[in-house]
């Protein structure tokens, strides 16, 4: 069959800091070449939609498929598969991804019969066989989370081994344009997946059954050897929950003679406790580290459920500082937070030498949060769901909140974008313009263009084509927020030092 695989816009977030590749829908369509199927890519980050609507027009694929990750996407994608449908009548289409995932029936509602098929879960068991279904007229409800109008199939299943699925990144025309700051341009590659911990605010858990698997570190030197970009940004969720298995991946690529740049992100208690892992990656090439510190106190921290205290945050900065490697950290701001607060974080923030980034808090499907939040949300629009906009009452006056956000995201913006910084990396800059890379450049006047307080209140104004489900009132069956089923213990590549670790660090009530 003829498979187009179609990535859909970048959000805010990606117009100004970073874009990077589709990994996930890479390794999807990885999956379906090597089922024998006739596989094309457009990813409209960075493509142009005419692209896309040629692919259709000429190539008149047989079955067009969309990622979807992000939940603001979810009207752009049910537009595209309406349009498409009108286009080409007999194309299969359907969508996966996490976030298609968790709004699985929504989706086929809101599609009204354009997209003929959701994936729950990892694509790259299921597609395979959702691809034969579909050229034999089979059973689409056969193949384990495919979820149709007329029901569900079984539970989505796990691949078997993460080191036999590998990304089509030879399907992407426009690679150039990959990059997060100066590592310009950037690959993305995964080491493990899935993560053991709980936090209330994401789904990152409740998507892989709080597991944990990890590739081999031969594997994952062959695949580095092969990325011809020299930044390499690391998709796990949590890097180097395990040491052995970051110190083993670091020897083999040492054995090899790779030389990358990295970033990662991962959570100041694996940095303390895993401090020689990080040392050694230093060595390798780990320039910048994000570390998801959401709070600046401990209210804050308990709140997300986040286990680990200020003081032990305060020491993973210092450590990293330590290390010499750059630290990124975001916040997450409360719609409750007043002037005062706002002007807080600035100072904190000023205070510090690390970049921060702040985004909003966001219940969404898949989070615990989605479900015990008892503010009332004040709209239901898939689009403002990208953890840039309230979708929660503020106590100050919507427009005042993100004049406040807006003006603390600035501060933070000119440290670290503004004049000074510019003079700091003119000879980044100097060496990427010689490679013709302008991506991380261009970052620079793009900001103001796209974090604006305007234009924030402009999208709560937009019509409302597609809204999100109502939240379940409560949440009787903790299962029932996960897409793949909790294995507990065993499904996670931990030894049981490292176990007891990740224990202490979550909220140990239920779950797997
Ligand atoms: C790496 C990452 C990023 C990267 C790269 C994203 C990209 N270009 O794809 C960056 C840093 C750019 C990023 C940015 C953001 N991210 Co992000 N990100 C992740 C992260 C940590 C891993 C994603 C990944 O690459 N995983 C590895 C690959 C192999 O897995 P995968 O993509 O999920 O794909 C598998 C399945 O989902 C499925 N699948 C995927 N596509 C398809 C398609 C089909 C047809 C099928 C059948 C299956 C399928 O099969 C794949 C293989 O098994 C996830 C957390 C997570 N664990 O999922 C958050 C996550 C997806 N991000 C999230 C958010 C909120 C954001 C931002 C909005 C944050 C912001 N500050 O603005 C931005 C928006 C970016 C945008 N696209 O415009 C949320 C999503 C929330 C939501 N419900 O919408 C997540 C879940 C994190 C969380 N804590 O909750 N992100
Ligand atoms: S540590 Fe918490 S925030 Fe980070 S990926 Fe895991 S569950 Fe999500």
């Amino acid at each position: 069959m003829k498979l187009l695989a179609v990535h859909p816009s970048g959000l805010m977030y990606t117009r100004v800091f970073l874009t990077l590749e589709p990994l996930g829908l890479e390794l999807v369509a990885g999956a379906a070449r090597a089922a024998g199927h006739d596989v094309r890519m457009v990813d409209l980050q960075v493509e142009k939609p005419r692209r896309l609507w040629q692919e259709i027009d000429q190539w008149r694929p047989d079955a067009v498929c969309f990622g979807g990750n992000y939940l603001a996407n979810m009207p752009e994608i049910i537009d595209t598969a309406k349009a498409i449908k009108a286009r080409l009548p007999a194309c299969f289409l359907f969508v996966g991804g996490h976030s298609a995932s968790f709004v699985a029936d929504d989706l086929l509602m809101h599609g009204g019969g354009t997209i003929d098929c959701v994936v729950k879960g990892e694509g790259e068991a299921a597609v395979p066989l959702l691809l034969r279904a579909v050229a034999d007229g089979g059973d689409l409800l056969s193949v384990p989370g495919a979820v149709s109008r007329s029901g569900e199939g079984p539970p989505p299943r796990f691949v078997e081994s993460l080191d036999t699925i590998r990304p089509a990144r030879d399907l992407l025309a426009r690679r150039r344009r990959y990059f997060i700051g100066t590592l310009d341009p950037c690959a993305s590659i995964e080491f493990a997946r899935g993560c053991p911990w709980d936090c209330t605010f994401c789904s990152a858990w409740t998507f892989y059954g709080r597991s944990y698997r990890v590739a081999s570190p031969e594997v994952i030197a062959e695949e580095l050897a092969h990325i011809r970009e020299p930044g390499v940004f690391i998709v796990d969720d949590v890097a180097f929950v395990h040491a052995k298995h970051g110190l083993a991946i670091a020897e083999a690529i040492r054995r090899r003679g790779i030389r990358k740049q990295y970033y990662l992100e991962t959570r100041g208690d694996v940095l303390l406790r895993n401090l020689e892992v990080f040392r050694a990656w230093r060595d390798l090439g780990l320039k910048i580290m994000f570390i998801g510190m959401e709070a600046i106190d401990d209210e804050g921290l308990r709140r997300f459920r986040k286990r680990i205290d200020l003081d032990h945050n305060m020491q993973a900065l210092e450590a990293a500082r330590s290390l010499g490697i750059n630290v990124a950290i975001n916040l997450i701001a409360d719609p409750s937070w007043d002037r005062e607060r706002f002007e807080t974080i600035r100072r904190w923030c000023l205070e510090i030498p690390e970049v921060v980034n702040i985004s909003v808090t966001t219940p969404y499907p898949g989070t615990e949060i989605w479900h015990t939040e008892q503010r009332k949300l004040t709209t239901r629009d898939y689009r403002l769901f990208d953890i840039q906009h309230a979708v929660l009452p503020t106590t100050l006056p919507l427009p005042v909140f993100y004049a406040e956000l807006v003006k603390t995201q600035q501060v933070l913006n000119t440290k670290h974008l503004g004049l000074a910084a510019i003079r700091q990396t003119a000879g980044i800059i100097g060496r990427l313009l010689l490679r013709g890379q302008t991506n991380f450049l261009r970052t620079v006047w793009k900001f103001n263009s796209v974090f604006n307080p305007a234009l924030q209140m402009a999208d709560h104004a937009r019509p409302v084509a597609y809204e999100l489900p109502l939240p379940q009132a409560s949440l009787a069956d903790r299962r029932a927020l996960y897409v793949h089923k909790p294995a507990g213990r065993r499904g996670r590549a931990l030894d049981d030092a490292t176990e007891r670790f990740v224990d202490a660090g979550r909220v140990g009530v239920g779950g797997g």
